[in-house]
């Protein structure tokens, strides 16, 4: 339900963008409403084009780790903007932060800034394609790693929320080079590199599922995927994007003990500012050109506004007792979700890794996309108009997790829970 500023906003942006976003999931169109315009953001707080206030839990889709408008994230964009916005040209900003990122991330022994998440999935995919000299990857249905047409093959995120797992406009024969498996499924796994193992450059994976919903992993399925790649020479993918930084400081490989070829990351390390990175172990990623044959480049790649939002973001993680901080915020919205649901009798299960968590609506864990797809979303897009009623701005859509920032304090927390149990009540 947005407000008459809003929809004034919605019918003017769609004369002159696809749907009215830049983005599909902004779009609301799994929640039945209408998207709310956003005018500013401070802390937790979202304040729509009419005023009125939300506590976020989208936090922009994973970045606003330490909310928004943090006041050293802006003195950091701030004080960059005034020694030029883009050079061209190598800065020590960026080699501080991939020194921060190879010490956070060991697996990362070298890394490639680029400017999006999207950007550093395609990097790396394409570097684990040139350094097995394989053409076939292989993803999980309902796994989203950004918008590369062979990416776009039973995809999370908007393509499920939209129900077009396929997006137009890829190629089957590209397509073709994408195999599929099953979240959480080490026997879909071995099965598959028993068949095509030799032709498989790489298994890409999000280590804690996002994009449909939030999925924790089985440890044994990560250790299947480990000796699997291993024993036939392809390469294992972490894509980090969202859970880089966000589900411990060493990302959901250092929480799970997976220890990969190449990983993705974005989101936090930008700050709110577009940002990507691609690395890996140095033998891999000196095939990058220009060391290696493999090309990859990037005009805005290591911008020195994005690379200054990102490292005053990763400087405030290294503060003592943060991740136990996100993790208590992350519980305590956690514990308000069941006891609300409990008491209004409406059957929800919800996952949880960390900060970043989902409020499924139905009765057992969810595992996998079948399991994600098998959930009232009826039921989720009156909870999530009812949560918007009472100033809180849950994802529009099932098949995204919600984030928890730092910036999550006793008020913003209050209004939450009173918001879980009035829109619980009213289902
Ligand atoms: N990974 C993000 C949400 N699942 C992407 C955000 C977007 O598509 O706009």
């Amino acid at each position: 339900m947005s407000d008459p500023i809003s929809e004034a906003l919605f019918a003017r942006a769609s004369k002159v963008i696809p749907g009215g976003v830049n983005s599909p999931v902004r779009a609301f169109r799994a929640v039945g409403g209408e998207p709310v315009f956003i005018k500013e953001a401070q802390g937790p707080v979202l304040v729509g084009a009419d005023g009125a206030k939300y506590v976020d839990y989208i936090g922009s889709w994973g970045p606003m780790v330490l909310g928004h408008a943090h006041p050293d994230v802006v003195a950091a964009i701030q004080d960059a903007a005034t020694r030029g916005s883009s050079y061209g040209a190598p800065t020590e900003s960026e080699i501080v932060m991939a020194e921060r990122i190879r010490d956070a991330v060991p697996s990362m022994e070298m890394s490639r800034l680029v400017s999006s998440g999207t950007e550093a999935t395609m990097g790396a995919i394409r570097v684990a394609r040139g350094y097995t000299r394989r053409d076939l990857i292989v993803k999980c249905i309902g796994g989203y790693h950004g918008g590369a047409d062979y990416l776009l093959v039973k995809g999370g995120s908007g393509l499920a929320t939209l129900g077009e797992p396929d997006s137009a406009g890829v190629p089957a024969a590209i397509a073709g080079t994408t195999l599929l498996i099953p979240y959480n499924d080490g026997y879909a796994v071995e099965k598959l590199f028993a068949e095509r193992g030799s032709e498989i450059a790489a298994v890409i994976i999000e280590p804690v599922a996002g994009n449909m919903g939030c999925i924790p992993p089985d440890p044994e399925w990560l250790e299947t995927i480990r000796t699997q790649t291993q024993n036939h020479g392809a390469l294992f993918i972490c894509d980090e994007v969202m859970t880089g930084f966000r589900v411990a400081w060493g990302g959901a490989q250092a929480r799970f003990d997976i220890q990969p070829d190449l990983t993705c990351l974005g989101k936090i390390i930008g700050g709110g500012l577009p940002v990507g990175a691609y690395g890996g172990r140095r033998e891999i990623m000196e095939k990058v050109a220009p060391v290696g044959p493999v090309y990859q480049a990037g005009t805005l790649s290591g911008n020195p506004l994005a690379v200054a939002a990102g490292l005053a973001t990763i400087e405030h993680l290294l503060r003592p007792g943060v991740y136990e901080d996100l993790e208590d915020k992350g519980a305590r919205v956690q514990d308000m979700l069941l006891e609300h649901a409990g008491r209004a009798g409406v059957p929800i299960t919800v996952q949880r890794v960390g900060s970043m968590l989902t409020a499924f609506f139905r009765d057992r864990p969810v595992r996998n996309w079948d399991e994600a797809s098998d959930t009232d979303r009826e039921a989720f897009g009156m909870w999530h108009a009812a949560l918007l009623e009472h100033g809180v701005y849950w994802p529009c859509s099932q098949f995204e997790a919600a984030f928890v920032s730092l910036a999550h304090d006793a008020a913003a927390l209050q209004t939450s829970g009173e918001a879980f149990k009035a829109a619980f009540a009213a289902l």
